[in-house]
């Protein structure tokens, strides 16, 4: 687009270049920088990451980036490149959870997170640009509070590390948003490597980074995105927390992550039909987790695939957390040469990942659209993603 980089330079095409041209468009010159943070996809380990479980997600190569530039007073003002609300002012000194509209809730909550960490952040002008699909189980949300956080911490000096920077931006989901979400969302976009996937035990945010390079393996990671709308801060992910909640007291642990396997006979005498179901979901899924690690480690990403199901049929049928447009988009893929499929995030809604020989990429893609076009259902958009490199400054 031939946007002037930083520097002063043309640098067309650039991925910073649309934030730079609306930039200048709705606030006039360049920005002091411009910082990206990825979406992600889950390869495995749902609803475990508040379980103080194990989790093993991946940066995708779709960001939010923000440009942003210090104002030498105290306001905030906010613009996005998808045009809904103009440009937001806040004052920063007064924010509180719910006074920021729509998308700005993300970098408000994140001002305010830093805020109450004690750090002074700056007035700014802000852009967000994504393509990161809004509300499709990516989480779009934590990429744009990934973003900021790391512009803001940056721009008032101050060094985080990706411990401090997940806590710092789950407050802001928490407390500020007023979604009761883990970690892993926040430590994929931060902690993400290019041909890797993000190991981390959510008990004490130790990570790892397993190589998984699909293209390698002559495979793609295909997502379906539903385009079921879903929303954390709605119900039923905080009833799944809650029914987690009330296992781990019965079962007297600290966290769901405390119960083996081999603990789960006893548990369900011990606990309601429901209250059990969702229990096992959990213990099972830590496991496929670390199965998963070791499977990538010794065989390669051709050999998950069984995983990736089994952890599908445990949210569909023990935590209760698909839907018919997930299952189908599950079953077309895997009807159609899939080596595994799974709906992936927090589910009642969102997208669904298979894996695909490359060689099948075509005849998955029409499988699913010819299914939900039989079944009535809205188009699913379907796309590719690659494990992409973490959260960074682009200029
Ligand atoms: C959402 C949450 F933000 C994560 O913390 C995680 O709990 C996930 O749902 C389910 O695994 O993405």
């Amino acid at each position: 687009s031939g946007a002037p980089s930083a520097s002063g330079a043309p640098s067309p095409d650039t991925p910073a270049a649309a934030v730079l041209d609306a930039f200048a468009a709705h606030f006039g010159g360049t920005p002091d920088g411009v910082w990206q943070a990825p979406g992600r996809v889950n390869l495995i380990g749902e609803h475990t990451d508040y379980n103080a479980g194990f989790v093993l997600p991946f940066a995708i190569d779709r960001a939010a980036r923000v440009a942003v530039r210090r104002r030498p007073d105290r306001i905030l003002r906010l613009v996005s490149t998808y045009g809904r609300h103009g440009v937001v002012e806040l004052e920063l000194g007064s924010l509180a959870p719910g006074t920021a509209p729509g998308w700005t809730t993300y970098p408000a909550g994140v001002a305010w997170a830093l805020a109450h960490r004690g750090i002074g952040v700056p007035g700014a002008d802000l852009v967000l640009d994504s393509d990161v699909p809004l509300g499709s189980g990516l989480s779009s949300s934590h990429a744009i509070e990934c973003a900021v956080a790391t512009a803001l911490a940056d721009l008032s000096g101050t060094s985080l590390s990706a411990e401090e920077l997940v806590l710092l931006t789950q407050r802001a989901e928490n407390d500020f948003v007023g979604a009761p979400t883990g970690i892993m969302d926040q430590s994929a976009s931060l902690r993400g490597a290019s041909g890797h996937a993000v190991f981390l035990d959510c008990r004490d945010q130790s990570a790892e980074l397993i190589p998984f390079n699909p293209a390698q393996a002559g495979l793609v990671v295909l997502v379906v995105d539903t385009k079921v709308a879903h929303s954390h801060a709605d119900g039923g992910y905080a009833s799944r927390r809650a029914s987690c909640e009330l296992g781990a007291e019965v079962l007297g642990v600290e966290a769901l992550r405390d119960v083996s396997a081999a603990d789960l006979d006893e548990a369900r005498g011990l606990l309601d039909p429901v209250t059990f179901r969702r229990v096992r979901h959990v213990v099972t899924e830590n496991g496929r987790v670390l199965e998963t690690v070791r499977a990538l480690r010794e065989a390669g990403p051709a050999s998950i695939g069984p995983l990736l199901d089994a952890s599908h049929a445990s949210m569909r049928d023990d935590f209760e957390i698909s839907c018919p447009e997930l299952d189908l988009a599950v079953e077309a893929a895997r009807g159609a040469g899939a080596l595994g499929a799974r709906m992936t995030g927090g589910g009642f809604g969102g997208s669904a990942i298979a894996l695909v020989p490359t060689t099948a990429e075509g005849a998955v893609r029409a499988a699913v659209a010819e299914a939900f076009a039989a079944a009535g259902f809205t188009a699913p958009d379907v796309f590719t993603v690659l494990p992409a490199d973490g959260a960074r400054r682009l200029l």
